[in-house]
């Protein structure tokens, strides 16, 4: 069959542009299974995906099923998309983190007259289900993590358990992204390598952790580790094979048992596949490191390394964000990797229910003090799935339910606590403080930032950030947050 896999595109401010790692999953399978699969990223084409579908039309081979991909912030484009590509008489799926949260949602009228299918969870093996079952003209029967329209009614079938065995599936297929149209991956602390050819690797899936402001229904609670083996093939594949220029590691805990993390440094240098830089894309877990580790990964190749942080304060870190970590542990895995030559990025957020005017100057404290090259200052988003998110129903008000808007979730308040504390009108300035204090008042960070090249050659770029961190608009007050409540609708 012919698919097209497809991923839209946020309309909002992003200079990042990352390869959509699950549709090229999902694309490896199908491939394997002898179908012709394209994968379409809006962020990176020059044209809408209907010149591709219309295309297809015209030499009389056309796609018989689009499968488009959303977080929660892209549903909404995911949905205009579905609703085009039905009009040219494609059958329609949607998957991915949104929908893993919210199945039935894009059933609904009147969404249900364009989308056709709906798939929970990891969709590799059943995504292949169905298009068998299509392509031999049988209708779907139960399918793990299916939902679909048969009337009116609904019909969802139970999610199959996360794939267990990882080594099992087919490395994604990387080779049908237009890799040299993405971006490197860190581009705040490098400037904007347009040019990069950056890919992302996945050693493991899932995460035992619960940190609350996590949708803990699409990472999953048990982590599935690929073997290091397995893991040193791919590898070897975007070194060697693809030309990579840039590789992000981008599990949600890919440290979380450690002799495996060093084991994997070490076959990297074994192999000579330590030329080629890498970064750890999300944040690792700070309490599962050891300066041994940051020594073998500065070795195997690694640059820099990420940590969520989220909070100086201990008891917000316990009571609050459930982390599993204290700050006395944020402290000795920033020493330790600065002691091993990597450079450091940390990850914090502000206005987590119960943070005041106190612990958010403590989160501004610490993160001068930890000094990495790179602080993430991001505003907590209440998203769907999110224990946060239930918190903040029991004891507060979101201001704002259209998804849009939760693309860029630092911007702005999107929720208020009424326990007579919480204030979001102060949450909003002490996040842009923090930038200020970290990247503003202190002389060697503004003569690091205007020596760096990128930022002059890059200058709109640039300008767009300065607008946004440091001056603020005028839609990020609560009031005029909470002025523009929207339903969520097509
Ligand atoms: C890498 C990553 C990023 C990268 C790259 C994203 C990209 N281009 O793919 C960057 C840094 C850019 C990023 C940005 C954001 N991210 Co992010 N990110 C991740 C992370 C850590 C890994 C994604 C990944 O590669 N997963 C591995 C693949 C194999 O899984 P998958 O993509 O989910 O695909 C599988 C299934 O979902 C399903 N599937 C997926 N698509 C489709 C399509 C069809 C048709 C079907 C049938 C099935 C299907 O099958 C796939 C194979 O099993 C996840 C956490 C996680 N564990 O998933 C968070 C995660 C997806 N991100 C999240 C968030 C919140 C964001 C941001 C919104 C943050 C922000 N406010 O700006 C932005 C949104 C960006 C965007 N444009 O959508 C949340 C999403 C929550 C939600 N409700 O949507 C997650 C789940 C983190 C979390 N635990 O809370 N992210
Ligand atoms: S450690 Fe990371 S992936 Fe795990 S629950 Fe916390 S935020 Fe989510």
């Amino acid at each position: 069959m012919r698919i097209i896999l497809a991923s839209p595109e946020a309309k909002v401010w992003s200079a990042r542009k990352h390869i959509p790692l699950g549709l090229g999953y999902l694309a490896a399978v199908l491939r394997e299974a002898g179908h012709q699969v394209r994968i379409y990223d809006a962020a990176v084409e020059d044209v809408p995906v209907e010149y591709y579908l219309d295309l297809a039309e015209e030499q009389g081979r056309p796609y018989r099923l689009i499968g488009i991909t959303a977080t929660t912030p892209l549903i909404q484009e995911a949905w205009e998309m579905a609703a085009l590509a039905k009009k040219r008489g494609l059958v329609t799926v949607l998957g991915g983190p949104h929908l893993t949260i919210m199945p039935f949602e894009s059933l609904e009228p009147p969404r249900d007259r364009f989308v056709d299918y709906v798939f929970k969870g990891e969709a590799e093996y059943s995504l292949l289900e169905l298009v068998t079952a299509l392509e031999a003209g049988r209708e779907p029967g139960v399918i793990p993590g299916i939902h679909f329209r048969h009337g009116d009614e609904i019909v969802a079938s139970p999610e199959s358990p996360m794939i267990p065995d990882l080594d099992a599936l087919p490395f994604p297929a990387h080779d049908l992204f237009q890799i040299d149209r993405y971006t490197n991956l860190q581009p705040l602390t490098d400037g904007l390598d347009p040019n990069a050819r950056s890919f992302t690797i996945l050693t493991s899936r899932g995460c035992p952790y619960k940190c609350t402001f996590c949708s803990k229904p699409v990472t999953g609670d048990t982590w599935r580790a690929r073997s290091v083996e397995n893991v040193v093939q791919e590898w070897r594949w975007l070194v060697k094979g693809l030309g990579a220029t840039e590789i992000g590691v981008t599990d949600d805990i890919w440290n979380l048992k450690l002799p495996r993390a060093k084991e994997l440094c070490r076959r990297l240098i074994q192999e000579g596949l330590n030329t080629v830089p890498w970064v750890t894309v999300h944040g690792m877990k700070v309490n599962h490191t050891d300066l041994e580790l940051f020594q073998l990964m500065k070795a195997a190749g690694c640059k820099r390394v990420g940590f969520g942080v989220e909070n100086g304060d201990d008891r917000m870190l316990r009571d609050v964000i459930r982390k599993g970590q204290t700050v006395e542990m944020v402290r000795a895995a920033f020493r330790n990797a600065k002691a091993a030559g990597l450079q450091t990025m940390g990850f914090f957020i502000f206005g987590m229910p119960g943070d005041t005017e106190e612990t958010m100057e403590k989160t501004i404290q610490l993160a001068l003090e930890l000094d990495p090259e790179l602080a993430n200052f991001m505003l907590a988003a209440p998203f769907p799935g999110t224990a946060m998110y239930d918190m903040i129903r029991e004891g507060g008000e979101i201001f704002a339910d259209n998804w849009t808007d939760y693309a860029i979730h630092e911007q702005k308040a999107r929720f208020t606590m009424h326990d007579g504390q919480y204030d979001p009108e102060l949450v909003v300035r002490k996040w842009r403080e923090a930038y200020r204090r970290f990247y503003l008042y202190r002389p060697r960070r503004v003569l690091e930032k205007a020596l760096m090249k990128e930022n002059w050659t890059n200058l709109p770029n640039t300008l767009a950030q300065v607008k946004r961190f440091f001056i603020g608009h005028k839609d990020q007050t609560a009031d005029a947050v909470s002025a523009q409540k929207d339903p969520v609708a097509v």
